[in-house]
């Protein structure tokens, strides 16, 4: 079962001083009244990685009260778009001059590989900068055709404050999914990064008022989910709130925003499907099988954590991916060789675990994996790259997010029962399909019930394409045009013109 590729202890302690994260509250980054604090741990290392500031309702009221006064001040909101424009582009500057700083403490904090914060920060970049052009497109519509004195006009406006919570398992990206867009829509934000990694939303806070940010337009606040999230989704003053993370917490906010009738949008789950039809490429497929369950430790809404591939070619298709499982380096994140680290806390390594032996004891087979990793020189928690085959679909590890480096194969013998499989989850995020048919691939794309379908490829992502789910995904849509329309109004305004007396 073994014989994987460990990657060990590259420095078991790093030397790094803990950072430490404060909220960023009208411009000025503080502690928390009482001086209440939180520290987090190195989840590969077992090392103090930062301390954070622990925030409550006095912290929440005071930054809701400074993006509110920042909103209706204007100095933000009605500013141009070629000025917002422009302090978005100095902000993506400013993220990849800092790309190695603030890639490291997600590692630390996540126990992501250092290679792949990396890339997290400089895609990252990239939003703000594909935001800052949005800034400089946001138009209505006009109407001439309500009658010979009507003109209507429709604008688009910032929709207001916008509470900003974020998860552990791309902190940086996250944010970064939304928060430029509501800053070129003209919003003003209070943002609440996880309590397991607080910091890069703090050090993106600094840069932010490098860059020139006026004061309470964006502000931070630290701490757990409730109470600080739950007091940012009832706030009277906050217009919206935008969250990614799990369904349940997503279900909870929905029902605690409905007492003000705010607007929400939701980034959830996915138990995403790869469906492998019998012309496929099976060396690509496997590869990007691979890829999408073990990235980020399968600590990933996109994770393709289910593949359902045809009777004939099942067999060879399994025998490609654990060949493949074997060769992926795991282990130390600080180390630029490894692709797969820790895994965020000894709690959710638990889960995980009770997932896959629960799936076991129901009679599925384990082809590879199944238990916890050691790792020599790291005290943090691991998994071994996982590979379940014979698991049917009503078994829960088909139709439960694990969030974890666990695959799951079934299998099918006609196109429609493939499309039945894939559909037969209450999570709608993403899927993929491989066939060297287009019509195949076609079709199968149009009956998916997903907010993304990958054809012959995996979790590739464009800031120009909307992202977002179907079901118990989510609702609304980030990135794209899409993402920018999420946090605008459309307001009416009619015009009676010409000398016609009424
Ligand atoms: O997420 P939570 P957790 C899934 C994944 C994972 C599971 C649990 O399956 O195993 O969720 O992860 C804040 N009001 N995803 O517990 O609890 C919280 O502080 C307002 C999928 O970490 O949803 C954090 O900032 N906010 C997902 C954020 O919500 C609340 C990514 C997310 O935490 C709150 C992460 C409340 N009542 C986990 N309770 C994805 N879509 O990729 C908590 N929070």
């Amino acid at each position: 079962m073994t014989e994987l590729t460990v990657i060990s202890a590259a420095a078991a302690t790093p030397g790094d001083a803990p950072y430490h994260a404060r909220h960023l509250i009208g411009g000025t980054l503080r502690d928390s009244a009482g001086g209440a604090r939180f520290e987090r741990r190195s989840p590969a290392h077992g090392t103090v990685a930062s301390t954070a500031a622990r925030g409550g309702p006095a912290e929440v009221d005071a930054a809701v009260a400074a993006a509110r006064a920042a909103f209706d001040a204007g100095d933000w909101s009605r500013r141009d778009g070629k000025s917002r424009a422009a302090l978005l582009l100095k902000v993506a500057d400013l993220i990849e001059r800092d790309i190695e700083r603030i890639a490291r403490i997600e590692t630390l904090e996540s126990g992501k590989p250092i290679s792949q914060a990396r890339d997290e920060i400089a895609g990252a970049a990239d939003l703000w900068r594909y935001a800052a052009a949005l800034a400089r497109t946001m138009h209505g519509e006009s109407h001439n055709t309500l009658g010979p004195d009507m003109l209507g006009v429709v604008l688009k406006e910032p929709i207001g404050v916008v509470s900003v919570i974020t998860p552990w398992n791309f902190p940086f990206l996250i944010v970064s999914q939304k928060l430029p867009f509501a800053l070129a829509a003209g919003c003003t934000a209070v943002v609440k990064p996880s309590e397991l990694t607080p910091s890069s939303t703090v050090m993106l806070g600094e840069l932010l008022l490098e860059a020139g940010l006026p004061d309470g337009v964006v502000n931070i606040v630290l701490g757990y989910g409730d109470p600080v999230g739950a007091a940012m989704t009832t706030d009277p003053r906050v217009d919206m709130v935008t969250f990614t993370g799990s369904t349940a917490v997503g279900k909870a906010i929905t029902a605690a925003a409905s007492g003000t009738l705010k607007k929400v949008s939701l980034e959830l789950g996915g138990k995403n499907p790869q469906v492998i039809f019998p012309d496929a490429d099976l060396d690509a497929a496997a590869d990007a099988i691979a890829f999408g369950v073990y990235f980020n430790a399968g600590e990933c809404c996109n994770s393709s954590s289910r593949v359902i591939v045809h009777e004939d070619v099942a067999e060879a298709l399994i025998g490609k991916v654990v060949a493949l499982s074997r060769a992926v380096p795991f282990g130390d994140p600080l180390d630029p060789v490894t692709k797969v680290g820790a895994i965020i806390s000894p709690e959710h390594q638990g889960k995980i675990d009770a997932h896959v032996q629960a799936a076991v004891a129901g009679g599925a087979e384990l082809r590879l994996g199944g238990a916890a990793l050691q790792v020599a020189g790291l005290e943090g928690q691991f998994y071994q790259p996982t590979v379940l085959s014979g698991v049917r679909p009503e078994m829960p590890i088909a139709r439960e997010e694990v969030f974890g480096p666990v695959l799951s194969v079934l299998r099918f013998s006609e196109f429609d029962e493939a499309v039945r499989l894939a559909n037969d989850a209450s999570y709608g995020l993403s899927a993929g399909v491989w066939s060297e048919s287009v019509h195949t691939c076609l079709d199968f794309a149009r009956r998916a019930r997903a907010g993304t379908v990958w054809t012959n490829t995996w979790m590739d992502g464009f800031p120009e394409m909307p992202f977002g789910g179907m079901k118990e995904s989510g609702q609304g849509r980030e990135l794209g045009r899409y993402g920018l329309e999420e946090f605008l109004e459309a307001k009416t305004v009619t015009m009676r013109i010409g000398r016609a007396s009424r």
